[in-house]
């Protein structure tokens, strides 16, 4: 057993040593995503040098323009998990089906990912990320969020950072620049039993129903609450993760369903949230872990941060 995890890399090898519910090409699959996290890092990095700003003229499966670093990172997460031997397929923001690994190469789990989450922020050097989560392949494309394997993300922001779990708490990594390694700088990751940030699109108020512009008029009365909301979730769910607080993507009268995916972004961070003590809702008032997709595209609403700000936001669904 290794006696000072210094690094990802430590980290996996421990994990591996110890784990009881998890098989060695777990921990491949997760390299794997280590590997691309750097390359789709130094892509961001130089993005406004090397031809990546800017929409490509295609638009993805939900009508949205496509920005040629979102098709870039799509392209290497798919390539890179697909020959890891650990990957059976992959499910992508990006593309309409799951794209399967060659018989040859096919692994035990499925792997969905949101290759460039916030890419509206791409050309405006605002943090962007990657999301992904993970299952066992024998439950098929359409398994409830309580089964996911693992789930986290890399944030490309002032640092870059990985951010995990796979059921055993919430681990937090930082891209060291001269080793080029991910090193473990935030363990165990535990959220604030309650917070005084919120983070939600108030531009769409007049679209909320009555019950959530009644808890935002209550935030607003209140002189220690104060807004954060940056549109990309992978950088508001991050802050939410450590400073606590909550974060909310409701449904709206254009967007009744709300706007993020089920499974490509939502039960992700309710895994993390929840790993780290905090609590998810969807619209229903129940944890969107337990979620039936329909698609692998689903849209649902989130909230989801300290757990004492979720159930205030509770009283207010139910008054
Ligand atoms: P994307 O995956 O196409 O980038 O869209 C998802 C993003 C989330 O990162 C963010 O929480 C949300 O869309 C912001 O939406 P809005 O601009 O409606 O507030
Ligand atoms: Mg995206």
């Amino acid at each position: 057993m290794i006696k000072h995890i210094h690094t990802l890399a430590d980290y996996l090898l421990q994990e591996e040593q110890t784990a009881t519910d998890a098989s060695g090409s777990f921990f491949l699959l997760l390299t794997r995503i280590e590997v691309a996290a750097k390359r789709i890092a130094d892509k961001v990095r130089a993005v406004g040098l090397v031809d990546l700003l800017g929409k490509t003229g295609t638009i993805n499966t939900f009508g949205e323009e496509v920005q040629k670093l979102d098709e870039f990172a799509n392209q290497l997460l798919v390539d890179t998990l697909l020959t890891s031997g650990a990957v059976y397929a992959v499910v992508s923001e990006e593309m309409e089906h799951p794209v399967f690994a060659p018989p040859s190469h096919a692994g035990e789990y499925l792997v969905y990912i949101d290759p460039i989450d916030g890419s509206s922020n791409i050309d405006t050097n605002c943090p962007i990320g990657t999301i992904f989560s993970v299952y066992h392949k024998d439950g098929g494309f359409l398994q409830q969020g309580n089964r996911q394997v693992a789930s986290g993300y890399v944030m490309y922001g002032s640092s870059v950072m990985l951010v995990y779990t796979s059921g055993h708490g919430v681990q937090g990594f930082t891209l060291e620049p001269a080793s080029a390694s991910f090193v473990y700088s935030h363990r165990n990751i535990t959220l604030p039993a309650k917070g005084n940030i919120y983070s939600i699109n108030e531009a769409y108020e007049t679209l909320y129903d009555e019950r959530t512009r009644a808890y935002l008029a209550h935030l607003r009365s209140l002189a220690n609450h104060t807004a954060r909301y940056v549109g990309s979730l992978v950088a508001d769910a991050h802050r939410t993760l450590l400073k606590g607080g909550i974060f909310l993507y409701p449904p709206n009268r254009k967007q009744p369903e709300g706007k993020l995916r089920l499974m490509l972004e939502v039960n992700p961070y309710a895994l993390l949230i929840e790993q780290a003590g905090g609590k998810a809702m969807s619209g229903n008032g129940k944890s969107p872990l337990t979620i039936t997709p329909k698609t692998v595209h689903d849209r649902t609403s989130l909230v989801m941060g300290s757990k004492e700000n979720v159930n205030l936001f509770a009283d207010f669904l139910s008054a």
